[in-house]
Protein backbone atom coordinates (compact mmCIF):
# COMPACT_ATOMS: atom_id res chain seq x y z
CA UNK A 1 0.00 0.00 0.00
CA UNK A 2 1.37 3.28 -0.99
CA UNK A 3 1.47 5.69 2.09
CA UNK A 4 0.50 8.53 0.05
CA UNK A 5 -2.98 7.00 -0.96
CA UNK A 6 -3.94 5.19 2.60
CA UNK A 7 -3.42 6.59 6.06
CA UNK A 8 -2.78 3.99 8.79
CA UNK A 9 -2.73 5.01 12.44
CA UNK A 10 -1.80 1.81 14.92
CA UNK A 11 -4.42 1.74 18.08
CA UNK A 12 -1.66 0.21 21.05
CA UNK A 13 -2.45 -0.28 24.78
CA UNK A 14 -2.33 -2.37 27.42
CA UNK A 15 -5.24 -5.30 27.74
CA UNK A 16 -8.48 -3.66 28.04
CA UNK A 17 -6.92 -0.16 27.74
CA UNK A 18 -9.89 0.88 25.17
CA UNK A 19 -8.46 0.28 22.11
CA UNK A 20 -11.74 -0.97 20.76
CA UNK A 21 -14.40 0.82 22.47
CA UNK A 22 -12.54 4.40 21.07
CA UNK A 23 -11.67 2.67 17.89
CA UNK A 24 -15.99 2.09 17.35
CA UNK A 25 -15.81 5.80 17.81
CA UNK A 26 -13.88 6.96 15.68
CA UNK A 27 -14.83 4.72 12.69
CA UNK A 28 -18.34 6.38 13.73
CA UNK A 29 -16.70 10.04 13.49
CA UNK A 30 -14.85 9.59 10.62
CA UNK A 31 -14.84 6.59 8.51
CA UNK A 32 -12.06 4.75 9.55
CA UNK A 33 -11.54 1.27 8.46
CA UNK A 34 -11.30 -0.70 12.14
CA UNK A 35 -9.18 -3.61 11.65
CA UNK A 36 -8.59 -5.39 15.16
CA UNK A 37 -5.82 -8.08 15.25
CA UNK A 38 -7.51 -9.96 18.04
CA UNK A 39 -10.66 -10.11 16.32
CA UNK A 40 -9.16 -11.67 13.18
CA UNK A 41 -7.34 -13.82 14.89
CA UNK A 42 -10.07 -15.01 16.99
CA UNK A 43 -12.43 -15.13 13.92
CA UNK A 44 -9.80 -17.63 11.76
CA UNK A 45 -9.39 -19.46 14.82
CA UNK A 46 -13.33 -20.12 14.28
CA UNK A 47 -13.14 -20.62 11.04
CA UNK A 48 -14.21 -23.95 9.60
CA UNK A 49 -11.14 -25.81 7.86
CA UNK A 50 -8.17 -23.16 9.06
CA UNK A 51 -5.14 -25.12 9.70
CA UNK A 52 -4.33 -22.32 12.42
CA UNK A 53 -7.22 -22.77 14.47
CA UNK A 54 -5.60 -24.86 17.77
CA UNK A 55 -2.75 -22.68 17.21
CA UNK A 56 -4.18 -19.49 17.79
CA UNK A 57 -6.64 -20.72 20.68
CA UNK A 58 -3.72 -21.59 22.46
CA UNK A 59 -1.32 -18.40 21.59
CA UNK A 60 -4.30 -16.15 22.98
CA UNK A 61 -5.22 -17.88 26.53
CA UNK A 62 -1.47 -18.02 26.80
CA UNK A 63 -1.58 -14.51 26.27
CA UNK A 64 0.98 -15.42 23.57
CA UNK A 65 1.88 -13.14 20.31
CA UNK A 66 0.99 -15.63 17.29
CA UNK A 67 3.39 -15.73 14.87
CA UNK A 68 3.79 -12.78 12.70
CA UNK A 69 3.39 -14.35 9.55
CA UNK A 70 -0.74 -15.29 10.39
CA UNK A 71 -1.46 -12.02 12.07
CA UNK A 72 -0.01 -10.26 9.01
CA UNK A 73 -1.55 -12.01 6.47
CA UNK A 74 -4.51 -11.65 7.97
CA UNK A 75 -4.47 -8.20 8.13
CA UNK A 76 -3.16 -7.94 4.87
CA UNK A 77 -5.81 -9.80 3.54
CA UNK A 78 -8.55 -7.45 5.34
CA UNK A 79 -7.21 -4.11 3.85
CA UNK A 80 -7.11 -5.24 0.71
CA UNK A 81 -10.91 -6.57 1.09
CA UNK A 82 -12.03 -3.08 2.50
CA UNK A 83 -10.02 -1.40 -0.64
CA UNK A 84 -11.56 -3.31 -3.02
CA UNK A 85 -14.62 -0.82 -4.07
CA UNK A 86 -16.92 -2.70 -3.37
CA UNK A 87 -16.86 -3.86 0.18
CA UNK A 88 -14.69 -0.59 1.24
CA UNK A 89 -17.55 1.75 0.01
CA UNK A 90 -19.85 -0.29 1.65
CA UNK A 91 -17.85 -0.13 5.04
CA UNK A 92 -17.26 3.35 4.60
CA UNK A 93 -20.62 4.37 3.78
CA UNK A 94 -21.75 2.62 6.95
CA UNK A 95 -19.14 4.52 8.66
CA UNK A 96 -20.42 7.79 7.38
CA UNK A 97 -24.01 7.21 7.44
CA UNK A 98 -24.64 6.20 4.52
CA UNK A 99 -22.05 8.16 2.21
CA UNK A 100 -20.93 6.14 -0.48
CA UNK A 101 -18.57 6.50 -3.27
CA UNK A 102 -15.21 7.02 -1.06
CA UNK A 103 -12.59 4.38 -1.30
CA UNK A 104 -11.54 2.91 2.20
CA UNK A 105 -8.34 4.61 2.75
CA UNK A 106 -8.41 5.14 6.29
CA UNK A 107 -7.17 2.41 8.50
CA UNK A 108 -7.02 1.93 12.63
CA UNK A 109 -4.97 -1.22 12.95
CA UNK A 110 -5.84 -2.19 17.13
CA UNK A 111 -3.74 -4.42 19.39
CA UNK A 112 -1.06 -4.52 16.37
CA UNK A 113 1.95 -4.47 16.24
CA UNK A 114 2.98 -6.20 19.75
CA UNK A 115 6.35 -7.71 18.77
CA UNK A 116 9.25 -5.45 17.52
CA UNK A 117 9.44 -8.63 14.39
CA UNK A 118 6.16 -7.48 13.53
CA UNK A 119 6.38 -3.72 13.48
CA UNK A 120 9.77 -4.42 11.20
CA UNK A 121 7.94 -6.61 9.06
CA UNK A 122 4.52 -4.62 8.56
CA UNK A 123 6.44 -1.32 8.08
CA UNK A 124 8.71 -2.52 5.42
CA UNK A 125 6.06 -4.81 3.42
CA UNK A 126 2.57 -3.45 3.99
CA UNK A 127 2.69 0.17 4.75
CA UNK A 128 4.00 2.69 7.68
CA UNK A 129 1.95 4.23 10.27
CA UNK A 130 1.49 7.88 10.37
CA UNK A 131 0.60 7.52 13.53
CA UNK A 132 0.64 5.50 17.28
CA UNK A 133 -2.35 6.28 19.62
CA UNK A 134 -1.12 4.87 22.91
CA UNK A 135 -3.69 4.66 25.49
CA UNK A 136 -2.37 4.01 29.13
CA UNK A 137 -3.76 2.95 31.87
CA UNK A 138 -2.61 1.42 35.43
CA UNK A 139 -2.63 -2.17 35.63
CA UNK A 140 -5.51 -2.54 38.52
CA UNK A 141 -7.55 -0.63 36.34
CA UNK A 142 -7.41 -2.73 33.86
CA UNK A 143 -7.78 -6.46 35.52
CA UNK A 144 -10.93 -4.78 36.82
CA UNK A 145 -12.25 -3.94 33.28
CA UNK A 146 -11.58 -7.06 31.88
CA UNK A 147 -12.97 -9.02 35.19
CA UNK A 148 -15.74 -7.28 34.66
CA UNK A 149 -15.84 -7.90 30.83
CA UNK A 150 -15.04 -11.75 31.47
CA UNK A 151 -18.58 -12.20 33.06
CA UNK A 152 -19.89 -12.27 29.52
CA UNK A 153 -17.27 -11.32 26.93
CA UNK A 154 -17.08 -15.55 26.34
CA UNK A 155 -13.20 -14.63 25.52
CA UNK A 156 -10.69 -17.69 25.86
CA UNK A 157 -8.35 -15.34 27.74
CA UNK A 158 -10.73 -13.08 29.91
CA UNK A 159 -9.92 -14.98 33.13
CA UNK A 160 -7.25 -14.39 36.03
CA UNK A 161 -4.50 -16.72 34.95
CA UNK A 162 -4.72 -15.63 31.49
CA UNK A 163 -5.17 -11.50 32.15
CA UNK A 164 -2.38 -12.09 34.36
CA UNK A 165 -0.20 -13.72 31.18
CA UNK A 166 -1.54 -10.81 28.96
CA UNK A 167 0.24 -7.75 31.14
CA UNK A 168 2.98 -9.73 31.34
CA UNK A 169 4.14 -10.06 27.57
CA UNK A 170 2.41 -6.17 26.93
CA UNK A 171 5.48 -5.19 29.55
CA UNK A 172 8.31 -7.47 28.45
CA UNK A 173 7.22 -7.84 24.13
CA UNK A 174 4.92 -5.01 23.40
CA UNK A 175 6.66 -2.00 25.37
CA UNK A 176 9.74 -2.10 23.20
CA UNK A 177 7.43 -1.60 20.05
CA UNK A 178 6.13 1.60 21.70
CA UNK A 179 9.74 2.86 22.40
CA UNK A 180 10.65 2.00 18.75
CA UNK A 181 7.90 4.23 17.53
CA UNK A 182 8.57 6.88 20.34
CA UNK A 183 12.19 7.43 18.68
CA UNK A 184 10.21 8.21 15.30
CA UNK A 185 8.21 10.91 17.01
CA UNK A 186 5.21 9.30 15.55
CA UNK A 187 3.68 8.02 19.31
CA UNK A 188 0.57 10.55 20.94
CA UNK A 189 -0.34 9.01 24.65
CA UNK A 190 -3.37 9.19 26.00
CA UNK A 191 -4.60 8.73 29.06
CA UNK A 192 -7.20 6.26 29.02
CA UNK A 193 -8.28 6.08 32.37
CA UNK A 194 -10.44 8.30 32.22
CA UNK A 195 -14.25 8.37 31.46
CA UNK A 196 -14.88 6.60 27.47
CA UNK A 197 -16.03 10.37 26.55
CA UNK A 198 -12.74 11.96 28.28
CA UNK A 199 -10.49 9.38 26.51
CA UNK A 200 -12.11 10.32 23.02
CA UNK A 201 -12.01 13.78 23.29
CA UNK A 202 -7.97 13.75 23.75
CA UNK A 203 -7.58 11.37 21.00
CA UNK A 204 -9.48 13.51 18.74
CA UNK A 205 -6.85 15.93 19.39
CA UNK A 206 -4.31 13.64 18.89
CA UNK A 207 -5.36 12.63 15.30
CA UNK A 208 -6.20 16.02 13.78
CA UNK A 209 -2.76 16.52 12.15
CA UNK A 210 -3.00 13.28 10.31
CA UNK A 211 -6.72 13.40 9.41
CA UNK A 212 -5.74 16.83 7.27
N1 LIG B 1 -13.83 0.22 28.90
C1 LIG B 1 -13.16 0.68 27.81
N2 LIG B 1 -12.81 1.98 27.99
C2 LIG B 1 -13.24 2.32 29.21
C3 LIG B 1 -13.15 3.55 29.97
N3 LIG B 1 -12.56 4.64 29.50
N4 LIG B 1 -13.69 3.55 31.21
C4 LIG B 1 -14.30 2.43 31.71
N5 LIG B 1 -14.41 1.26 31.05
C5 LIG B 1 -13.89 1.22 29.81
O1 LIG B 1 -12.32 -2.35 26.64
C6 LIG B 1 -12.18 -3.33 27.63
C7 LIG B 1 -13.31 -3.20 28.64
O2 LIG B 1 -13.20 -1.97 29.33
C8 LIG B 1 -14.69 -3.18 27.98
O3 LIG B 1 -15.60 -3.85 28.80
C9 LIG B 1 -15.02 -1.69 27.89
O4 LIG B 1 -16.40 -1.44 27.92
C10 LIG B 1 -14.32 -1.14 29.11
P1 LIG B 1 -11.88 -2.63 25.13
O5 LIG B 1 -12.25 -1.44 24.34
O6 LIG B 1 -12.36 -3.96 24.69
O7 LIG B 1 -10.29 -2.67 25.33
P2 LIG B 1 -9.16 -3.28 24.43
O8 LIG B 1 -7.96 -2.44 24.65
O9 LIG B 1 -9.65 -3.47 23.05
O10 LIG B 1 -8.99 -4.68 25.18
P3 LIG B 1 -8.64 -6.11 24.60
O11 LIG B 1 -8.97 -7.07 25.68
O12 LIG B 1 -9.25 -6.32 23.28
O13 LIG B 1 -7.06 -5.95 24.47
P4 LIG B 1 -5.98 -7.02 24.19
O14 LIG B 1 -4.86 -6.26 23.65
O15 LIG B 1 -5.69 -7.87 25.36
O16 LIG B 1 -6.70 -8.02 23.17
P5 LIG B 1 -6.54 -8.26 21.61
O17 LIG B 1 -7.83 -8.75 21.13
O18 LIG B 1 -5.92 -7.11 20.96
O19 LIG B 1 -5.50 -9.46 21.60
C11 LIG B 1 -5.84 -10.68 22.22
C12 LIG B 1 -4.74 -11.70 22.02
O20 LIG B 1 -4.57 -11.97 20.63
C13 LIG B 1 -3.35 -11.29 22.49
O21 LIG B 1 -3.18 -11.47 23.87
C14 LIG B 1 -2.48 -12.25 21.68
O22 LIG B 1 -2.49 -13.54 22.24
C15 LIG B 1 -3.23 -12.29 20.35
N6 LIG B 1 -2.65 -11.33 19.39
C16 LIG B 1 -1.52 -11.71 18.71
O23 LIG B 1 -1.00 -12.82 18.90
N7 LIG B 1 -0.97 -10.87 17.79
C17 LIG B 1 -1.50 -9.64 17.53
O24 LIG B 1 -0.95 -8.91 16.70
C18 LIG B 1 -2.66 -9.24 18.24
C19 LIG B 1 -3.21 -10.11 19.17
MG1 LIG C 1 -9.81 -5.14 21.74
Amino acid sequence: FDPKEVTVIFVLGGPGAGKGTQCARLVQHHGFVHLSAGDLLRAEQQREGSQFGAMIKEYITEGKIVPMEVTIKLLENAMRAAMSSEAGEAKEADANGGVKGIPARRFLIDGFPRQMDQAVKFDETVCPSSLVLFLVCPEPILLERLLERGKTSGRDDDNAESIKKRFQTFVNTSMPVVDYYRKQAKVVDIDSSKSIEEVYADIEKGIAPVLR
